[in-house]
């Protein structure tokens, strides 16, 4: 009997607690829609896997996560996979050789061009992404190897679904910047308003502009139909 008072007190403790915890997180919901391409007549769909969006908030930069800070991209196949991938900014990318012949990495991107060198099977390297944005990156040898990462300095950041659709939870209610990349569209820019209710859009990006062309290598030349190393 005696001990009745203290647990009703250190139920109220608990409930107090959580009141000021919710306080200082604040409302959050949840930005869900769908998302698809419009794309020329006779144009091989494009993966809306592929598809990255991004929250930014309206009073300046946030920070990426800790589990945003490293990703690895796989070479096999003469492919990078995955082909998009997200980093937080000041994050880096390991590209692990998985093909049993060398692969070079690189980037001629203005936001911060690197060129990782000629490596063997069974070898990684890794880049690191310091300003935000979308790098395109290139082996100087396979020319049809493109891999895209996307530096963001938020943690509302998702790829699409397969079908298109996504959801970025536990969104402070507010006010965002809302960016939607694609390769083959011009980023689709928007503000949002996010409330505790959550948020349901639904998108078009326009790819019928795209073009499918070559890139340069990295010394900014077209690549060569030889089979030798052009490193
Ligand atoms: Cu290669």
């Amino acid at each position: 009997m005696a001990r009745r008072p203290s647990v009703h007190i250190v139920g109220l403790c608990i409930v107090g607690l959580c009141i000021g915890v919710t306080g200082i997180l604040g409302a959050q919901g949840t930005v869900r829609g769908q998302v698809r391409l419009i794309e020329r007549a006779g144009a091989t769909p494009a993966a809306l896997g592929d598809v990255v969006i991004t929250l930014d908030g309206e009073s300046g930069p946030l920070r990426a996560p800790a589990w945003l800070q490293k990703a690895s991209v796989g070479m096999r196949l003469r492919e990078f996979e995955p082909r998009v991938q997200i980093v937080g900014v000041g994050g880096s990318v390991a590209y692990p050789n998985q093909d049993p012949f060398s692969h070079n990495v690189f980037s001629n991107s203005s936001l911060g061009a690197f060129d990782l060198g000629l490596y063997r099977s069974g070898k990684t390297r890794a880049a690191t992404f310091n300003a935000p944005g979308v790098y395109a990156v290139y082996c100087n040898i396979h020319a049809r190897m493109v891999n895209y990462v996307v530096a963001v300095r938020t943690p509302y950041v998702t790829r699409a679904r397969a079908d298109g659709s996504f959801a970025i939870e536990d969104v402070p209610a507010g006010t965002w910047t809302m960016r939607v990349w694609h390769e083959r569209a011009a980023e689709h820019v928007e503000t949002i308003r996010v409330i505790p209710e959550g948020v349901t859009l639904t998108l078009a990006l326009d790819a019928r502009g795209y073009v499918a062309k070559s890139h340069r290598n990295k010394f900014g030349q077209a690549y060569s139909a030889t089979r030798a190393d052009r490193y």
